[in-house]
């Protein structure tokens, strides 16, 4: 076995290690202000946070919320506001998740759920602009186009042009319960769970690169 396979070899162990003892994929959800990213934080638990208040404050604007059985936890961003003092920090933020690299691997994001609310049928240059940045970072990120119910087909459909150009996977979803169904919901659910594996791996393997460049500079 040479250096390289013996590397990967560790690699995959530790990444099953962490998996099994409750170690869980992060995921980063973001979005304008209003998006409904609470609500469909709350809906793929399928618990009102907001009634049982169980979640931890990772900064004064991100909670973490995990549910028993699930091995994802879930960071719920307050959303930014265009043109406002808000969204120098909010990139500031946007900024700490894509350069996590030398925290431990409970605490990095995993993954992003970039949030784009359909009623109002645009893909933003700022959205464009911050998947880019999201995607040169190697984590999965996923658009979710939210609130589905109240968007029509042909926007839909234009919006999702938009990311197949650039090659970003997006689902389109709701959350209200009398919807017929909440559209590509399980969709999302089963591309997060096949990313699950391969993003906290990546995370090991990012966290194994910057070691060895620690240990060149010593
Ligand atoms: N029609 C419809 N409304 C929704 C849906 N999801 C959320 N909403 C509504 O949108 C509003 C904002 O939802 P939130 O989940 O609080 O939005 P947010 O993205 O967390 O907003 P911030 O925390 O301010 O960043 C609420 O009034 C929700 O009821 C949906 O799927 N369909
Ligand atoms: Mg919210």
């Amino acid at each position: 076995m040479n250096k390289q396979q013996l590397m990967e070899q560790q690699i995959e162990k530790a990444m099953h290690s962490f998996l099994k003892e409750d170690g869980h994929a992060n995921i980063l959800v973001v979005g304008a202000t209003g998006a409904g990213k609470s609500a469909l934080v709350n809906k793929v638990f399928n618990v009102d946070f907001s009634e049982v208040g169980v979640g931890k404050p990772v900064t004064q604007q991100t909670t973490r919320y995990t549910v028993d059985g699930m091995p994802i936890s879930l960071f719920d961003t307050k959303g930014y506001e265009i043109a406002s003092e808000e969204h120098e920090r909010f990139l500031r933020e946007m900024h700490h998740y894509m350069t996590d690299r030398h925290q431990k691997i409970e605490d990095q994001i995993h993954m992003i759920w970039y949030c784009i609310s359909a009623p109002n049928s645009r893909v933003t240059d700022m959205d464009l602009a911050m998947i880019n940045e999201f995607k040169k970072t190697g984590k999965p990120i996923t658009v979710i186009f939210t609130k589905a119910d109240a968007s029509t087909l042909d926007d839909l459909q234009q919006m999702e042009q938009i990311l197949d150009a650039i090659d970003i996977p997006h689902f389109y979803v709701s959350t209200i319960m009398d919807a017929q169904q909440n559209f590509q919901m399980n969709a999302l659910i089963d591309w997060t769970f096949e990313q699950i594996e391969p993003s906290v791996k990546y995370a090991f393997l990012r966290a194994q690169h910057f070691n060895i460049d620690l240990i060149k500079k010593k």
